[in-house]
């Protein structure tokens, strides 16, 4: 049963361009967040989801998105930030998180031509960031993405290299 169900995994990136299909699975995305993410404004939720700097990776299942990772690639500095990830709650701990973010890294690294990743983690969610690869250290040289990323109170900064070669999926 759980191998018939992970075949019909499908993983997408898209952003907010203007394809009514991709729209709707951009809702469904910002309707996970504004429930897994209980601390974020649901208007600071859906103004980056809609904005058409940011892209996402999502999941779908049985044509329902079950999660995603909200990002904004900055393709000149090689980074991307990623603003928002979360799973679905009944599908949380299965596995989807860790294919969510590979798919990340591979697209990221495929498409955006980026190198590393950073986010500021809640504090409970740096467990899941380092099963991921994230470090506290930074690594990344302080211009190439100073001033860039909104820095937030209560978050923890955390890089993640993009292996170059790695296949990750
Ligand atoms: C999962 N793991 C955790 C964890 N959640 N470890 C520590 N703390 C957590 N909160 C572990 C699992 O046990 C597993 O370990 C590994 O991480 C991957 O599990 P998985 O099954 O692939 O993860 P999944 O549950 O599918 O997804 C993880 C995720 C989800 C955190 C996205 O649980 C979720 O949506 N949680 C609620 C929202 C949330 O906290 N989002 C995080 C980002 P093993 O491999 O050893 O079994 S918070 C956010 O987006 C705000 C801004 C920001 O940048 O942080």
């Amino acid at each position: 049963k759980r191998e018939e169900e992970a075949g019909r995994l499908k993983f997408v990136c898209y952003s907010n361009d203007g394809v009514d299909e991709h729209m709707v699975w951009l809702i469904g995305l910002k309707n996970i967040f504004g429930r897994q993410l209980p601390n974020m404004p649901k208007e600071y939720i859906v103004r980056l989801v809609m904005d058409r700097s940011h892209k996402s990776v999502m999941v779908i299942r049985r044509n329902q998105v079950v999660g995603g990772i909200t990002y904004r690639p900055y393709v000149s500095q090689k980074f991307g930030e990623i603003a928002f990830c979360a799973i679905t709650a009944d599908e949380q701990v299965k596995g989807y998180g860790t294919r969510l973010m590979n798919h990340l890294k591979q697209h990221a690294r495929d498409v955006d031509g980026l190198t590393h990743f950073l986010t500021y983690a809640d504090n409970n969610a740096v467990g899941y960031f380092i099963k991921q690869g994230f470090t506290k250290e930074i690594h990344l040289e302080k211009d190439r993405w100073q001033g860039y990323i909104k820095d937030y109170d209560g978050g923890i900064l955390m890089e993640c290299k993009i292996d170059p070669k790695l296949p990750y999926t």
